[in-house]
Parts: C-alpha cells; sequence; structure tokens
C-alpha cells in the first residue's frame, strides 16, 4: 500500500437510516460547506473528482421487512453497499478515502470498501465513546449505528446484509476512547478477546501512551494499512456537543487532536470516516463548534500540524 497518499477523496454520506435523530445527514454538507475541501488542497492535497455524495434517499426501499429487530434495516444495507463500493473504487486506485456522515452505520459500507482491497493486512483503529458491536438480534435501541462492527467482523451474517463476504479479524480492531458500552457488546468484547483502551486508561497512561500501544497491537511494524473510523462523540461534549448519543467524560481537544497527529505521522492511514456530526443539534455555537472542529480533525488526521 501506499504510504500518505498525495490525493484524498472526499466522500459525502448524509445518511440517518443507522439511528433515530435527525439532522445528521446534513454533516457533509455543513463540513464542506465550512470549507474543509479547500483547507486540505491548501495542505496541498489533490482531491479526487470522482468521489462526491452518495444519494442515500434513492436507496430507501419501498417495501420492509416487518418484525425484525433492527431498523431501517433494508436502508442502510442499500445506501452502506453503494457506499462500499465508492470507498473499495478510490483506494484502489491509491486515493485516501475520507467519508463524511452520516451515521456511523456508515462504517458497514466503508470498511467493507478497506477490507476488499487491503484484505488480511487491512488493521482497523476505531475511535468512539461507544462500541458499536452490538449483534443485531440484542441492540435494546434497534438502532444500527450501534452494530456495524458486528456485521464487519462478522458475528453477524444477517441476510439484509448478504453482500459483506469478507470479515475482520478480531486481532486486527482496537479500541481508543469507550466509555458506554452495552452488557451484550461487553460479552463480545470478553468472549473475542478485542483490545480496547477506555477513558480510563486515557487518563491512566495519556493519549500518547495508549495510542503507541494501540498501534503496537495493530500494528507493530508500522506497515499495515490502517482505516481509522473517528466517532465525534469519542469527544467530550464539550467540544463535540452536537451528536446525537454524547457521554460525558470524553476525550479533550488535544486529546482527539494528538490522536489524529499520531495516526497521520505513522503515514499508515489508507481510509478515514468522520460519524455523527449532527449540525440541527444544540444551538449555534454548538453546532459551529463541531463542524469546525470536526474539519481539524480531519486536517490532523491528514498531517495539517506535522511541521
Ligand atoms: N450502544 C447504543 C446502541 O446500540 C448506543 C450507540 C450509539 N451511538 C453511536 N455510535 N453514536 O457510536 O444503541
Ligand atoms: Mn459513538
Ligand atoms: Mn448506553
Ligand atoms: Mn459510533
Amino acid at each position: 500500500f501506499i504510504k500518505k497518499p498525495s490525493t484524498v477523496s472526499i466522500i459525502s454520506f448524509p445518511f440517518n437510516g443507522g439511528q433515530s435523530h435527525p439532522g445528521v445527514e446534513l454533516g457533509p454538507k455543513e463540513l464542506i460547506g465550512l470549507g474543509l475541501v479547500d483547507q486540505l488542497k491548501e495542505m496541498g492535497y489533490g482531491i479526487a473528482e470522482t468521489s462526491g455524495v452518495v444519494d442515500t434517499e434513492s436507496l430507501k426501499p419501498t417495501v420492509v421487512a416487518k418484525g425484525l429487530n433492527t431498523n431501517n434495516t433494508e436502508w442502510v444495507s442499500a445506501a452502506c453497499k453503494e457506499l462500499s463500493s465508492r470507498v473499495e473504487a478510490e483506494c484502489r486506485k491509491g486515493f485516501l478515502p475520507v467519508t463524511l456522515g452520516g451515521d456511523h452505520s456508515l462504517a458497514i459500507g466503508t470498511l467493507n470498501g478497506s477490507l476488499k482491497v487491503f484484505g488480511d493486512k487491512l488493521r482497523v483503529l476505531w475511535v468512539d465513546a461507544h462500541a458499536d458491536i452490538n449483534p443485531l438480534n440484542e441492540t435494546a435501541s434497534g438502532n444500527l449505528h450501534g452494530c456495524p462492527l458486528a456485521l464487519v467482523c462478522g458475528i453477524d451474517k444477517s441476510p439484509f446484509f448478504d453482500w459483506i463476504k469478507e470479515h475482520l479479524g478480531f486481532d486486527k480492531l482496537v479500541y481508543i476512547g469507550l466509555r458506554d458500552v452495552d452488557l451484550p457488546e461487553q460479552k463480545v468484547i470478553k468472549k473475542h478477546n478485542i483490545k480496547a483502551f477506555t477513558m480510563y486508561h486515557i487518563d491512566k497512561y495519556g493519549i500518547s501512551k495508549v495510542f503507541d500501544m494501540a498501534m503496537d497491537y495493530i500494528n507493530p511494524n508500522r506497515d499495515l494499512p490502517v482505516h481509522m473510523s473517528f466517532d465525534v462523540d469519542s469527544m467530550d461534549p464539550s467540544v463535540i456537543p452536537a451528536t446525537g448519543t454524547p457521554v460525558r467524560g470524553g476525550m479533550t481537544f488535544r486529546e482527539g487532536h494528538f490522536l489524529c497527529e499520531a495516526m497521520a505521522e505513522t503515514g499508515c492511514l489508507v481510509a478515514m470516516d468522520l460519524a455523527e456530526v449532527n449540525p440541527l443539534l444544540g444551538d449555534k455555537e454548538a453546532q459551529f463548534k463541531t463542524i469546525d472542529i470536526g474539519c481539524s480533525l480531519v486536517r490532523s488526521a491528514l498531517g495539517e500540524t506535522l511541521l
């Protein structure tokens, strides 16, 4: 794989079907509206013309199955399948897809796309307050943004997601930032021995050490491609207030940016997701802050602050 690709593909995924707060579908438009694409150009990146917007509305199914435990199942599946092929195509060109959400169910698509390209070599850094690994028949909320990793890792082989053929090994995944993990998720994490650095570990060791430990686990020689899926609710709600499921006690401004900078420094980033920016939640200041800091997290992950 190419270290530090020089072309970024911005993929907008204006999707809210994985959860129940309207507004998260406006994330990509607002992030780009605040200048994200221009900022990346200014940093010297080429921006692929081919990326663009996934038309999630047109993928809404007209008939839906009854009695499922998860909401909008067919819609999430159809939208993520399309997103997967976009991410796959951009990675194949040697470009770095940055997918702007949209709720975090989008990772069902983005991770499938990067897995197709990088196969067994792919490593995943999941940055989130939540573990997003609820089995589909055990999620209490029924919201699929709480389930993407169950599908990606193959715990769930739902007939509604039969296009998912390749699965991520549990030893190729690492979490940073967790602090709200449901009971079924705790069981899955323990059963499969998934490496998780929670806020406790960030407090105990500091973010720098935590990042190194996380990388030492999935990518000890810093020579494997890493897909970073960044849920903005990993950050403290005082930093990122406009998000659907905020949880107290998250990463500070610097901890979040440090993590992104450290990821950039490895040169191993091959794809990034920025999920759960909801520009309709909170007051104007909360909204601006969230979008502005969303942009700066992406810039940091692409090396802005590494001089
Ligand atoms: N674990 C809860 C559920 O499954 C909440 C999931 C939350 N939200 C996200 N994903 N933003 O990280 O419903
Ligand atoms: Mn989350
Ligand atoms: Mn909870
Ligand atoms: Mn998430």
